[in-house]
């Protein structure tokens, strides 16, 4: 046979799918639904490898359900607002719609040479007029439903060009253009309530159990929910106030006090430093250095003391000192904090800086408490000690036996404490001063105040006639667009110049698929039918705030009837990223993959340039980044090899949650498996009738081809794709033996093996669809494979095919892997080295050995 042609079968492939419209999900079907979402992409230009991968393992699992009997949506849109676009139309003189678009129109063509199983006829770019217009719709929603919100809140100026900068345009405290310092300034901007969900955000967690424990623990730890105790100090001195309220989540540690700190925006800071210059100096200072959590983090601790003393609440005799601190934050707890330096390292490294005491007051039952704190704090357990009628008490209880105390005690005629459920999570700011992002649908009048934009009038349209030669929202300066009459009292009016952060944009997205053309967001008994998402595939990097803000969004459009569910995602899988050797020239240069040659000798891999062959240093691997030169374009991968062999490497290598390594060697060794796949459906027997028998050699075989099909759907399932992999190299290893055997075309082996062949191109189909579907007409079929069911395997076939070992580490079950009876002690070996449970249980110990009871068990020694 000849070999298969990839650049010429897959145009003709996707040319075909795409006639039949076989991935267009109808309006109405019988079948059972299944939602399958990748994580859109940012028109950026082009499409990486990461996004190959990440689309490649949603496509695998459309391809699978659809052949399973589901009725499959399975869209694809644009994340198109940002400000890319708007760096693109200051350095290039390019409109960022103009850009946008372009960069749609490439991508979308590149996504189309994958073969992806995409319904493109319900693409949407946020960007469009008809996905904001209801976008808009939605914000009025959220303000009736008092979900919406404006106060002043602090923005990052650049008192240079004039204008906000987003977060990432801030560079060590510098505006990334002017290189001026950056200052904070107030301006009034929209809030979305998300607080008012906190509670609910932080429980329903524990009802995703299709979501990967990390990213619950991290989004809880965002939501940050703690208890404690407010507790009223009162001035020694009184001045300006009486006491000064803390919130600490270590009451027990309360007789470890050393210090009152306050935020440098506390009101107790600006009313002291009237009087005080310095003290004034000293607060600028700290505003100018920034005061987001983060920047606080990293800051060395610095502190002013303000000359006022506090009495501890136990001991009026107790007076401890008031400092203004950089480490307390103003929008956290009351803004004001009790230091315990023995027990908090913020407080240890504050109190050794000035000077004060370091008391410990928790201690392991008889451990020698000083040395504890001698050179950090001790944030263990232990019982109570120095601390009078708490000693000897555990942490817990003291912390009982201070809060009842502290409740009935009075200062003035109210209590000392009370206790208080702190929430680390914040309403969210979606206020951008930016122009290429969603219009906020409102409009100022003097005399009425803010008015929202009449329903009638939306979308709001953005302007195209604006100009990036100065610096600012473009928005601003657009009179004729900007000035308009009040929808109230017919005045004279402005509109909201500020556009919605591109959060927003991406909050609903998933709800808007169900319905992309609906003249209101969604389409509640579609939406309905769809929600939540099945499966939801993404990178990591959005565990935290996109995925938060889509579960706010889904409970705020519960709220004002747009869906019926909570949860916007059901099953949530993050993707490992593509990763691929560095390369350095003699003058530290980074050099392209694609500028190298390797060459491999005695075990050594050295790398020269091609033409000149200077010897070039091979680096560390790394995640593909321009920066590092080490990209490698999925374009040229598509050229040379196909979109088959790009997809079957991206999946076979390692377990899908972690990162693959890009090789040529890999991806050459996807590229014979294409070639073998097809020899093997070229060579096997043409479909024999099915014998009454089979002997022994038909009947091993066809175990093996029943046992690959029944493993890959229960490995597809759960996102195993790696296992899949290797199960369609050991079908095929075991096909190819059978055929060099060239049974008579009667014989019962002769069914086996083309049995064997169509399971085969069967498994492979969801990864490799091109090379299915000429496989599969090579074997006969008339029909497309991407219409046909998927078989089900033989149970009779499967019982003793396979077995069920529990695999341990050191001793203690960690997993447990489905191999086939035969299969020997190495391939077990080659499984359990690449399980996910294994390596994160051996962490980075070496693995010392791996013993394989046949047919038992496996123990992994580390
Ligand atoms: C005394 C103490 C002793 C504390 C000790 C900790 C350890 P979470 O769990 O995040 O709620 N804190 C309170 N408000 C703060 C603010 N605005 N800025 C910076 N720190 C603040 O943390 C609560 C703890 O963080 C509180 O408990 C307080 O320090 C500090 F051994 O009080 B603690
Ligand atoms: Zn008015």
């Amino acid at each position: 046979t000849e070999r298969y042609n990839a650049r010429e079968a897959e145009p003709r492939w996707q040319a075909e799918w795409e006639k039949r419209k076989l991935f267009e999900t109808a309006a109405t079907s019988e079948k059972p639904p299944y939602y399958v979402l990748e994580m859109f992409p940012y028109p950026s230009g082009r499409i990486h490898m990461g996004h190959v991968r990440n689309y490649a393992m949603g496509d695998v699992v459309a391809r699978y359900k659809r052949a399973k009997g589901f009725d499959v949506l399975h869209p694809m849109g644009w994340d198109a607002f940002g400000l890319p676009a708007e760096n693109a139309a200051m350095e290039r003189k390019v409109h960022p719609k103009a850009w946008t678009y372009e960069n749609i129109a490439t991508m979308r063509s590149q996504l189309k040479s994958i073969g992806l199983s995409l319904d493109w006829s319900r693409e949407i770019a946020t960007c469009d007029p008809d996905y904001y217009a209801q976008q808009q719709a939605l914000f009025l929603d959220l303000l009736e439903a008092g979900l919406a919100y404006r106060r002043k809140s602090k923005v990052n100026w650049d008192p240079v060009d004039n204008t906000v900068l987003a977060n990432e345009q801030v560079v060590d405290g510098r505006g990334w253009r002017s290189g001026a310092l950056v200052e904070q300034r107030e301006l009034t901007q929209w809030f979305l309530k998300i607080t008012d969900f906190a509670e609910d955000l932080l429980g329903a967690l524990d009802d995703l159990p299709r979501w990967p424990e990390k990213v619950r623990t991290m989004q809880k730890n965002w939501i940050g929910r703690s208890e404690g105790l407010l507790v009223r100090w009162a001035l020694a001195n009184p001045a300006d106030a009486t006491e000064i309220q803390v919130y600490t989540t270590r009451p027990d540690t309360l007789f470890g006090a050393s210090f009152l700190a306050v935020a440098a925006d506390h009101p107790i800071a600006a009313a002291r430093a009237q009087s005080n210059p310095a003290l004034q100096a000293f607060i600028e200072e700290c505003r100018r250095a920034g005061t987001s959590a983060a920047a606080l983090e990293t800051a060395e601790k610095m502190g002013y003391d303000t000359g006022l003393k506090v009495r501890h609440p136990f001991d009026p005799a107790i007076e401890v000192p008031v400092y203004v601190a950089n480490f307390v934050l103003m929008d956290y707890g009351t803004g004001a904090i009790f230091g315990c330096p023995a027990h908090d390292q913020r407080d240890y490294d504050f109190a050794s800086k000035y000077g004060l005491p370091i008391v410990p007051v928790v201690a392991p039952q008889g451990a020698d408490a000083q040395a504890l704190v001698a050179t950090h704090a001790y944030d263990g357990d232990g019982v109570m000690i120095n601390s009078r009628f708490l000693d000897g008490m555990t942490t817990d209880a003291a912390f009982e036996e201070v809060a009842r105390r502290l409740e009935s005690a009075t200062l003035g005629n109210a209590a000392v404490a009370e206790r208080k459920v702190n929430w680390r999570l914040r309403d969210w700011g979606i206020s951008r001063q930016r122009y290429w992002g969603c219009p906020i649908p409102v409009i100022h009048c003097e005399s009425c105040g803010p008015q929202p934009a009449p329903r009638d009038s939306l979308p709001v349209l953005l302007p195209d006639d604006v100009s990036f030669d100065q610096p600012g929202n473009p928005l601003d300066r657009h009179p004729t667009w900007r000035d308009v009459a009040c929808p109230a009292c017919g005045g004279p009016a402005r509109r909201e110049t500020d556009t919605m952060d591109t959060f927003v944009d991406s909050s609903w997205y998933f709800a808007r698929f169900t319905a992309p053309r609906a003249k209101t967001p969604t389409e509640k008994t579609v939406a309905g039918r769809w929600l939540p998402v099945d499966q939801y595939i993404g990178g990591v990097e959005h565990a935290i705030l996109h995925l938060l803000y889509s579960r706010f969004f889904t409970r705020a459009m519960k709220t004002t009837g747009h869906v019926g569910v909570d949860e916007p995602f059901a099953g949530l899988f993050t993707q490992g990223m593509v990763v691929h050797e560095t390369y350095k020239d003699a003058a530290g240069e980074w050099i392209a993959p694609a500028e190298i040659a390797i060459t491999e000798a005695d075990g050594v891999r050295r790398a020269a340039k091609i033409g000149s062959g200077e010897p070039i240093e091979i680096g560390a691997i790394e995640k593909m980044s321009k920066s590092k030169k080490n990209v490698v374009d999925p374009n040229d991968i598509l050229e040379t090899y196909g979109a088959d062999t790009a997809r079957w490497f991206m999946l076979s290598d390692s377990p899908p949650e972690r990162d693959v390594i890009w090789t040529e060697a890999g991806v050459e060794g996807a590229s014979r498996f294409v070639q073998r796949v097809w020899r093997l459906a070229n060579e096997a027997p043409m479909a024999p009738v099915e014998p009454e028998a089979f002997g022994d050699a038909a009947t091993a075989l066809r175990r093996i081809s029943h046992g690959a099909l029944a493993r890959v759907g229960e490995d597809i399932e759960r996102l195993r794709f790696n296992r899949c992999v290797a199960a369609a190299n050991e079908l095929a290893n075991a096909l190819g033996q059978s055929l060099a055997n060239a049974p008579s075309p009667e014989s019962d082996l002769a069914f086996a093996q083309r049995e064997a062949a169509e399971h085969l191109v069967r498994i492979v189909s969801p990864f490799m669809p091109h090379l299915a579907e000429e496989a599969w007409a090579a074997l006969g079929h008339e029909t497309l494979i991407a219409e046909s069911a998927w078989p089900k395997a033989d149970p009779a076939l499967l019982a003793t095919d396979t077995v069920t070992l529990p695999v341990q580490v050191n001793g203690k079950k960690r997993d447990e892997i489905v191999v086939s009876r035969e299969a020997d002690s190495a391939s077990i070996e080659k499984i359990v080295r690449e399980l996910a449970a294994v390596t994160s249980a051996i962490g980075d110990k070496p693995i010392r050995k791996i013993i394989v009871v046949p047919q038992r068990i496996v123990n992994v020694v580390a």
